[in-house]
């Protein structure tokens, strides 16, 4: 009888050989089906297209298996031949597609790592510092001056009293620094603050004397009605001071300002002391510093006078002292305020007082601090 061999791969179909050739012929065909394989696996992209590769082939319907399952036509001694070689082949090719399916996943690791890795030879990008606007810088400064001399810093309300703000002041009904044109007003009694003075008459008030004196600043910001320019603005900083104790006089006034004012100018520079008049000082007086620019030769910072005002100053008016309590037969103080803009642009050459107000960062980097 002819042995009739179903070969299922390829075209082949049907082929009826003589036996001896049905082994030969059988083996060649699985050589030629492992040679393509093995190559369609070496060829392989992708994981998927791999296990593709391996269901076609190795699967239930796949060749090989129907190489297995065709053997129970095969004669007793052909079988083992054809299975051994079957076989063979087949644990040849679960060997290269487990070794390719390993490439793979390694090739797909290093292509991800490849993706996530980091070059820790770049340089990094560059992080922005932030920089303190120059006017906490300016009030820190002089925040710090007093400090050291025992002054305690008190912050109050932007929103004061008519009363607090004027009244206690000695700027009664009538001045014209309470002129609807100059100030802000929220109701009659209630305004915006035009100075930092009604945060120490309410310190100067509850003060305990019989404790010591007093040493106190009031920084921060006050509000005026004006058309801002480059001199004006609707809202400036103040530094205010109070000293009250028993033997306070002008000596300790001059004393103590001119220290503060070596301290932010330099040591090299004088002070000078001119007359003047604030409603809550008496004597009162305007303090100028020696021109830091031309040291005192002339020159534009100066106006070509040598001097530059800085700060107004003066013993705190008897009337002042006796509407919070205290007797000015047995204590006397005196009373310093000076603007932080026009310090900062003193020192910093700063023509326009609305560049501490528009947020610009170009101005404000200017003042980092190194
Ligand atoms: C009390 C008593 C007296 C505060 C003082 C000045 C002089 C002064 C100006 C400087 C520039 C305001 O910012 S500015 O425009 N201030 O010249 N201020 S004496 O006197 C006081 C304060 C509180 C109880």
């Amino acid at each position: 009888m002819v042995p009739r061999v179903y070969v299922p791969w390829g075209n082949v179909g049907y082929v009826f050989l003589y036996k001896g050739g049905i082994i030969m012929s059988l083996r060649k065909e699985l050589e030629d089906l492992k040679l393509k394989v093995s190559q369609q696996i070496e060829q392989a992209k992708t994981l998927k297209e791999l296990d593709d590769i391996r269901v076609d082939t190795l699967g239930k319907k796949g060749p090989i298996t129907k190489v297995l399952r065709g053997m129970k036509d095969l004669s007793a001694d052909e079988r083992p031949i054809v299975g051994a070689s079957a076989n063979e082949i087949r644990d040849a090719l679960i060997t290269q597609i487990k070794e390719k399916k390993h490439e793979l996943e390694m090739q797909a690791l290093n292509d991800a790592l490849a993706q996530e890795s980091i070059d820790v030879t770049l340089p990094s990008r560059r992080v922005k510092r932030g920089v303190r606007h120059i006017l906490s810088q300016t009030q820190e400064e002089i925040e710090d001056i007093f400090l050291s001399m025992g002054y305690k810093i008190v912050e109050g309300f932007e929103v004061e009293s008519d009363h607090y703000n004027f009244e206690r002041m000695n700027l009664p009904k009538g001045h014209p620094a309470r002129d609807m044109q100059d100030t802000f007003y929220i109701s009659e009694e209630i305004l915006l603050r035009t100075h930092t003075s009604p945060v120490q008459a309410r310190v100067m008030e509850e003060h305990d004397f019989s404790k010591g004196g007093l040493r106190m600043i009031s920084p921060g910001c006050v509000f005026r009605r004006d058309t801002d320019d480059a001199t004006h603005s609707h809202q400036f900083h103040q530094i205010e001071g109070l000293v009250i104790d028993k033997g306070i006089t002008m000596g300790d006034l001059k004393g103590t300002l001119e220290f503060v004012i070596k301290k932010i100018f330099g040591d090299e520079r004088q002070i000078r002391l001119r007359p003047s008049f604030f409603p809550f000082t008496e004597p009162s007086v305007e303090i100028d510093v020696s021109c830091f620019k031309c040291e005192g030769k002339g020159c534009n910072v100066c106006k070509y006078t040598g001097w530059i005002e800085i700060l107004g100053a003066g013993m705190v008016h008897p009337k002042v002292l006796k509407m919070s309590q205290i007797d000015p037969e047995v204590y006397a103080g005196f009373a310093f305020g000076l603007g932080q803009e026009r310090i900062a642009m003193l020192r910093f050459g700063i023509n326009d007082i609305r560049g501490f107000y528009t947020n610009d960062m170009r101005f404000s980097e200017q003042f980092a601090r190194l």
